[in-house]
């Protein structure tokens, strides 16, 4: 196999770096209660996120969902700002009113969360139809869940993407669970690729969280997509480490073993492009992610809370 771009490989590192590491800090925070939402980890998954995130331009749009601190912080989403949004602190990105779940961007071009499966997807459908009315060649991501292609929409918006050529790159990251229901209690088949290709478009599939895989992957997508290629599906085949939501493992609550994460534990792409890395250069790079943390962490502490006055902004009625 071709060697990889050391710069490529510090890029990827560093973003996988953070999100890993800022997870893990916030885990740790997490029964102080100073953290005020619930919060859904992407440990082990964050490949996904930044290989394909790493494939786009500033400018094109991104739209995640409730288990979203990879996408935002891989599309460039600050970190101080996410954290002291789970404070509750008014610095936060959503001023402290949408917590760990809405997650948004508006100079990286990341798009609100939502907690309702499956609603951001039809929403990043309706950026990308912006896109195209516009004569624009930006691009819009849009990661869900396995769970979120159980949603009558997701095939309403594959159908919608695929006959008007929409440029959006629809993401599942199929992580074998929803909340604790397997996917072999829910799907017939797994052959998910399959079901989509149906409605008129090219998709791919990434079965071992290669984050280079994904990132090439989507690279080829989206080229296609700004020339008018029409929408794309990539299924990147993950797994969750710690509890659907909370900051803990739950390898004992009865639902799976920890004997079947051990292989993709095994595969930790955190791990592995830090092996890949010179140790002067993975040192270097470790201490800027941990005093980026700390940083983002004590802004969030020092920061203050919402005025009571803001409870009445940004609401319909008067
Ligand atoms: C419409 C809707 N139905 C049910 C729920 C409850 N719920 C929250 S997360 C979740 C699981 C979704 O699984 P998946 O899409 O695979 O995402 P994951 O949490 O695994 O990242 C469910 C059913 C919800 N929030 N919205
Ligand atoms: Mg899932």
């Amino acid at each position: 196999m071709a060697a990889h771009d050391p710069r490529l490989v510090r890029t990827l590192y560093r973003s996988l770096r953070l999100i890993r590491r800022a997870e893990e800090r916030l885990a740790e925070i997490y029964p102080s209660d100073k953290i005020k939402s619930p919060v859904h980890l992407s440990i082990g998954q964050e490949a996904a996120s930044v290989g394909v995130c790493d494939a786009l331009e500033p400018d094109d749009v991104v739209s995640a969902t409730y288990r979203g601190h990879a996408a935002y912080l891989a599309k460039g989403g600050s970190l101080p700002a996410m954290i002291a949004e789970m404070y509750g602190k008014a610095t936060g990105c959503a001023a402290g009113k949408g917590g760990s779940m809405h997650l948004v961007s508006a100079e990286r071009h990341v798009i609100g969360a939502s907690a309702v499966v499956g609603t951001n997807i039809p929403i990043a459908v309706g950026h990308a139809l912006a896109f195209r009315r516009q004569g624009r060649d930006r691009v819009v991501v849009c990661f869900f869940g396995d769970g979120a292609t159980e949603e009558g929409v997701f095939y309403e918006s594959l159908n919608f993407a695929a006959l008007h050529r929409l440029p959006v790159l629809f993401v599942c990251e199929n992580n074998h669970y929803a909340i604790h229901e397997p996917l072999a209690k829910r799907w017939a088949t797994d052959r998910l690729g399959e079901r989509v290709a149906t409605y008129g478009m090219k998709t791919h599939l990434v079965p071992d969280a290669d984050v280079f895989a994904i990132r090439d992957g989507a690279a080829a997508a989206i080229a296609r997509m700004r020339a008018g290629g029409g929408p794309e599906f990539m299924e990147c085949r993950v797994y969750r480490w710690r509890e659907h939501v909370g900051p803990n493992e739950d390898y004992d609550a009865g639902y799976r073993s920890r004997d079947e994460a051990v292989p993709w534990m095994d595969g930790d792409q955190v791990a592995r492009l830090a092996a890949m890395l010179e140790a002067d250069v993975r040192a270097a790079v470790d201490a800027e992610v941990e005093a980026e943390i700390d940083a983002a962490v004590a802004f969030a502490e020092t920061s203050p809370p919402p005025a009571p006055d803001a409870l009445f902004a940004h609401v319909f009625a008067g």
